[in-house]
């Protein structure tokens, strides 16, 4: 499943759980903000866990029993109350939920950093990143691939520059992550608003237009009868998206959708978690409130795994 077929569902689940759906604004593109899961709390919790562990923490709660989990999340509760008054508020569920984004995004540059940079001067220029992405292409061009490997490439090092502040084509720690998570960068933004609307600009003419919109989330595959969710999207189109009305999104109108100003998914999520576990309905978490849902939060499946086999310790 591609990034966007994601929101999509994400938009779905919108639809289906939240009682406004024109405040729906979960779509957003590209690297995924919280989880590369999709958010339907029908199905599981995954993406509520990856969101409040961030994903590889959430993996290694996976292994635990549900007692385990219990406790470990009891011990969280107490780091997330940051003035210790015993209850956890939206506001620090938020802060604790782009702490975990954070860590995330900072742990999987730190994961690739090594296999990039070839001659271990703690940088990465566009050459070792090109030689490394794109060596088995340039070594041995296959014509019937090349096209793809071509534009990738030239995408790429777009993207490069773009993240490369001062232009030597050299990449310190923090300009290799905003290439690898441009959505988290503000400096960032036009190019991910760029490569989305490449992506759906199927006619090239430099805007998106209903079929456009549509077709990108939307396989007819000869259905007959649109589903209700299209019909929807078609309204969403008209009446939200194409704000000045000319039947197309242009770049302004790309990025209010993908990157919305307004719009904060840690605070959302942080709301949704509120919700779903705030019992006796007073705005505020306590440990137990929050170990009573210990699914919702951390919990896993996997209860036959017996004792844990992975242990982390920076939570
Ligand atoms: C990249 O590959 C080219 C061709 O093999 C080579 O000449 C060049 O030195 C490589 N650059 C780096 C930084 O490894
Ligand atoms: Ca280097
Ligand atoms: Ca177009």
């Amino acid at each position: 499943m591609d990034a966007r077929h994601l929101f999509l569902f994400l938009g779905l689940w919108a639809i289906c759980t939240l009682s406004k759906p024109t405040e729906k604004k979960e779509r957003v593109h590209h690297d995924p903000q919280l989880s590369e899961k999709v958010h339907d709390d029908l199905q599981n919790f995954d993406y509520d866990h990856d969101a409040f562990l961030g994903a590889e923490e959430a993996k290694t709660f996976d292994q635990l029993t549900p007692e385990e989990s219990k406790e470990r999340l009891g011990i969280i509760v107490g780091k997330i109350d940051l003035d210790s008054d015993g209850y956890v508020t939206e506001g620090e569920l938020t802060a604790w939920i782009k702490k975990a984004q954070k860590k995330y995004v900072y742990d999987n540059v730190e994961r690739q950093w090594q296999e990039f940079d070839l001659n271990q001067d703690g940088f990465i220029s566009w050459d070792e990143y090109r030689n490394v992405t794109y060596g088995t292409y340039l070594d041995d061009p296959d014509p019937d691939n090349s096209f793809n490997y071509k534009q990738m490439m030239i995408r790429d090092e777009r993207r490069f520059k773009m993240a490369d502040k001062d232009g030597d084509f050299i990449a310190t720690k923090e300009e290799f992550t905003a290439f690898l998570h441009p959505e988290e960068f503000d400096y960032m933004k036009d190019i991910v608003v760029l490569e989305t609307m490449e992506d759906i600009d199927k006619n090239g003419d430099g805007v998106i237009d209903l079929e456009e919109y549509i077709g990108d989330m939307y396989n007819h595959d000869g259905d007959a009868n649109e589903p209700e969710w299209v019909k929807t999207e078609r309204e969403q189109f008209v009446e939200f998206r194409d704000k000045n009305r000319d039947g197309k999104m242009d770049k302004e109108e790309t990025k209010d959708w993908i990157l919305p100003s307004d719009y904060d998914h840690a605070e959302a999520e942080a709301r949704h978690l509120v919700y779903e576990s705030d019992q006796n309905k007073d705005g505020k978490l306590t440990r137990e409130e929050v170990v009573d849902k210990y699914d919702l939060f951390v919990g896993s499946q996997a209860t036959d795994f017996g004792e844990a086999l992975v242990r982390h310790d920076e939570f």
